[in-house]
């Protein structure tokens, strides 16, 4: 299905007057800074939606459907990030994951993807799951492995992928790898490190030079004694090791309780290492909850050191980073979820963007340490929803994307046409 302009406009008038009195007050409250500068920011800023991410996840229990309707096939998926998109002006990009994508007529997918104002953000391989018919098993790990064919399978999987994403038009491969060890001795570190980075010098050679690798790390599981990039510090080894095409990717969901991730992106930033970032919220683990959802103020710090970071470099915002969410829908209906997580990575941006630099930088370097915290507190605490639906009003998209798409019953629409069984690669 699509949603139409003019039945986003309407919408939008009926919501126009209380809109437009939240903004009035924005505009008085912030009227020293150059908000229409913050607003084109917020219009250019685009958050890629993964394909994993449209139906139920499930966890590891179990499954639940939701109401059905889920996108069954690529086609599907892009229609779904369409729809996002749509709604919200901020999903400009879907994040393909090979295999549980298989993109058969590349040329035919772009065309599609760009009908609906898409791209295809960073390619997804997958060496942690046996596919059917593989001569070899990722039981034991896959760059990794001790067996050298082993590892040659997986090179390989990764080329293949970098293949689709170059005619999809993709510049980018995202390695997660499950790769590690569950018990004491199972591994030896330093054997299983070398291996590692020989498979991805392998896979980065493979390249196109204006492409990036990004390496993600995670603390644990589905290993629970080693993991062989486990934390930010082992893959910025690799990622050095490997080049200036490889980056540090940042799953916010993916550190040991309690980490300071704020300062962790700030270094790899400092470092001109920091690739991009899987969005998501936890209270305890990996746990793939919606952006904002659990700790949104951690969320604002990490936004804070970025454009901060990324200020002092001269980066582009919007261009020089991945941005991505990585998530898991249980008990919510995904594109609902998405709107959210979107939503709240939006206003923390926007939060970001507001921050006094220069009285910032003077309380620090006074060691006005309460003058510090309230500029950073002030501004986490103005409510700034009415600048994010500012920026989705000028590019085109609705002032409040969920209510829009409960009111349009996106959801009965594509049980209506796709059916009710859940039909997602997990
Ligand atoms: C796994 O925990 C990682 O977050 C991955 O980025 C991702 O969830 C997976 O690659 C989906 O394919
Ligand atoms: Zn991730
Ligand atoms: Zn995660
Ligand atoms: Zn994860």
């Amino acid at each position: 299905m699509n949603i139409e302009q003019n039945q986003i406009e309407k919408h939008n008038d009926s919501l126009l007057t209380a809109h437009q009195r939240r903004f009035a007050f924005l505009q008085e409250e912030w009227e020293h800074v150059d908000l229409e500068s913050v607003i084109q920011k917020l219009v250019d800023f685009q958050i890629a939606i993964p394909s994993w991410a449209l139906g139920t996840g499930g966890t590891r229990f179990g499954r639940f459907a939701i109401a059905g309707g889920e996108p069954r096939n690529i086609e599907e998926k892009i229609e779904d990030v369409g729809l996002l998109h749509a709604l919200n002006g901020s999903s400009g990009a879907i994040s393909l994951h090979i295999p549980w994508d298989i993109p058969q007529n590349a040329e035919e997918l772009r065309q599609l993807a760009s009908g609906y104002g898409l791209k295809f953000d960073a390619m997804n391989s997958n060496t942690f799951q046996d596919q059917a018919g593989s001569a070899h098993s990722y039981k034991f790990g896959s760059l990794q492995n001790v067996n050298k064919d082993v590892r040659k399978q997986a090179i390989e999987h990764n080329i293949e992928v970098i293949k689709h994403g170059i005619a999809l038009g993709s510049d980018a491969l995202t390695v997660w790898l499950a790769d590690g060890s569950c018990f004491p001795g199972q591994l030896n570190f330093r054997r299983a490190f070398e291996n590692t980075l020989e498979s991805l010098q392998e896979i980065y050679s493979a390249l196109p030079e204006d492409w990036k690798m990004f390496v993600e790390y995670k603390a644990f599981e589905p290993n629970f004694y080693s993991t062989t990039v486990g934390d930010w510090g082992q893959s910025l080894l690799y990622a050095s090791k490997l080049g200036k095409k490889a980056y540090t990717l940042v799953d916010l969901g993916h550190h040991l309780p309690n980490a300071n991730i704020e300062q962790i992106v700030a270094l790899l930033l400092m470092e001109g290492k920091l690739g991009g970032f899987h969005f998501n919220d936890s209270k305890y683990g990996d746990d793939d909850l919606t952006a904002g959802s659990i700790k949104p103020y951690q969320l604002f710090l990490i936004f804070n050191d970025l454009v901060e970071g990324m200020d002092a470099k001269g980066m582009n915002h919007a261009r020089d980073l991945g941005w991505m969410i990585d998530a898991s829908h249980n008990v919510k209906d995904p594109l609902e979820d998405l709107l959210q997580s979107v939503e709240a990575i939006m206003i923390a941006y926007a939060q970001a963007l507001l921050v006094d630099r220069k009285a910032l930088s003077e309380a620090q370097q006074n060691n006005d340490v309460a003058k510090a915290q309230e500029i950073l507190q002030n501004t986490f605490r103005s409510d700034l929803r009415a600048l994010v639906a500012e920026a989705r009003l000028r590019a085109g998209a609705a002032l409040l994307p969920i209510g829009l798409y409960r009111y349009l019953n996106v959801r009965n629409t594509l049980v209506n046409q796709r059916g009710k069984t859940s039909a997602t690669g997990l």
